[in-house]
């Protein structure tokens, strides 16, 4: 199925005048404050989000899965699913693939699939947390801070083969994201396990292009449940610092413990220029791997204020824009969507806060003037402002809406059926 201009226009047609007077209103009153409305709607066009293959399918978890139907079975069927989220809100023009899960048989067919629907291919991932069939050592006891030589030699393999796929595919980031740990005290030692894990991170570092990044993605727990060698913030970035400037930390929101403050964290790695990227999702307990934006939107915005402030005041680069979640009740491709808007809208209530006068209000202590600065631009309804982006762009003035009246899913089912599965989690 493909999304074609005439599709948008047909959907947005009836609503162009309703959508024309929200948005009227809104430049009005931010002009009114000195903003910038064209620079502001062009920031939110250039952002983009990279979807991740594995979650173009129905999660679920050790306890169950509700499969939805219609999912895409093939890596050319997930990338025609990016495809339609893409040409509805023109706001997720990348792919982030996970190998061995979409390992392509034909490289030009994909490549002139990913073309034909205007994505291309950001990070790509290794996986050293499963075993595959036939596979000559076990990662039961870790990959790259396995005590056993020959399972680290394995895992660092594996890596290397990562990086091959993806610079075939044209992708310009390693996203190594390890299970190694531990679940019970004595089982391993910490010295060993992290010297071991950067030793064989140092030699995945030598097979890296000189534009490409490795991005570390830190996990407090899970699957192990007692230590986890690369468990924090703090532990990426110490890695990323030896390893060297091609290295950096990523920031996967529901990797971390009760209460932590993230957009402190974005604000320090922005500081030391380590900042790689992020994989967005928004959890309650533990790695719930929920929509963007659905528990904790203030969170989320004041993670985006670090990200504003930090692209002015600080020289770390571009960070990968990035979704990481697991479907296990909503149709994936809806959740997706709800996960783009909510980014954009953190990131456009995020431009609107005054920097200057909350720089004045931080230099005079004065605590309620600070949070009435950020809150008032928490509090803007944002949404014109953004659907005016995304409409400009030729996409959907309400893209989850127009993926319902266009009957998406209930043409996916058509043509797929009601049993596909997709690979992954
Ligand atoms: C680990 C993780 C990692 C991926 C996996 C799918 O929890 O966040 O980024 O490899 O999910
Ligand atoms: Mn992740």
């Amino acid at each position: 199925m493909k999304i074609s201009s005439d599709h948008i226009q047909d959907y947005n047609a009836p609503l162009e005048k309703e959508q024309k007077r929200q948005f009227d209103f809104l430049a009005e009153s931010l002009e009114k404050k000195g903003l910038n409305v064209p620079s502001l709607l062009q920031k939110i066009q250039d952002l983009q989000i990279a979807i991740p293959s594995w979650a173009l399918g129905t999660g679920g978890t050790r306890f169950g899965r509700f499969s939805g139907g219609g999912e895409p079975a093939t890596l050319t069927q997930k990338i025609q699913d990016v495809g339609i989220i893409h040409a509805l809100n023109k706001s997720s023009n990348a792919v982030s693939l996970h190998i061995p899960w979409d390992i392509p048989e034909d490289y030009e067919a994909i490549k002139a699939v990913a073309q034909s629907v205007g994505i291309g291919f950001d990070a790509v991932n290794s996986n050293t947390f499963q075993d595959q069939t036939g596979q000559s050592q076990s990662y039961k006891f870790g990959s790259l801070a396995n005590d056993t030589l020959a399972v680290r030699e394995l895992a660092v393999q594996h890596n290397l083969e990562v990086i091959e796929i993806g610079k075939k595919l044209g992708s310009k980031a390693l996203t190594v994201w390890l299970a190694d740990g531990s679940s019970f005290p004595g089982q391993n030692s910490f010295r060993k396990s992290l010297d071991n894990t950067f030793q064989s991170l140092r030699e995945i570092y030598k097979g890296l292009p000189e534009d490409w990044k490795m991005l570390v993605e830190y996990k407090p727990y899970e699957p192990n449940f007692y230590s986890t060698v690369i468990q924090d913030w703090g532990t990426s970035f110490l890695l990323a610092n030896k390893l060297g400037p091609k290295a950096f930390t990523l920031v996967d929101l529901g990797h971390h413990l009760p209460n932590t403050n993230i957009e402190q964290i974005v604000s320090t790695l922005m500081t030391e220029g380590k900042l790689g990227g992020f994989h967005f999702n928004d959890s309650k307990y533990g790695d719930d791997d929920l929509t963007v934006g659905s528990i904790k939107p203030y969170q989320l915005f004041l993670i985006f204020t670090e990200l504003v402030a930090g692209f002015t005041e600080t020289q770390n680069p571009n960070p990968a824009w990035m979704i990481d979640a697991s479907h296990n009740l909503k149709d994936p491709m809806e959740d997706l969507l709800q996960s783009v808007q909510a980014i954009k809208m953190s990131f456009t209530q995020a431009l609107l806060v005054d920097n200057e006068q909350l720089k004045s209000a931080q230099e005079n202590h004065d605590v309620a003037a600070a949070q009435e600065i950020l809150q008032d631009a928490f509090r803007t309804d944002v949404r014109p402002l953004v659907n005016e982006a995304i409409r400009q762009s030729g996409g959907a003035i309400n893209a989850l809406e127009a993926y319902r009246k266009l009957g998406i899913r209930e043409q996916l089912i058509k043509e797929r059926g009601s049993k596909t599965k997709a690979t992954g989690l």
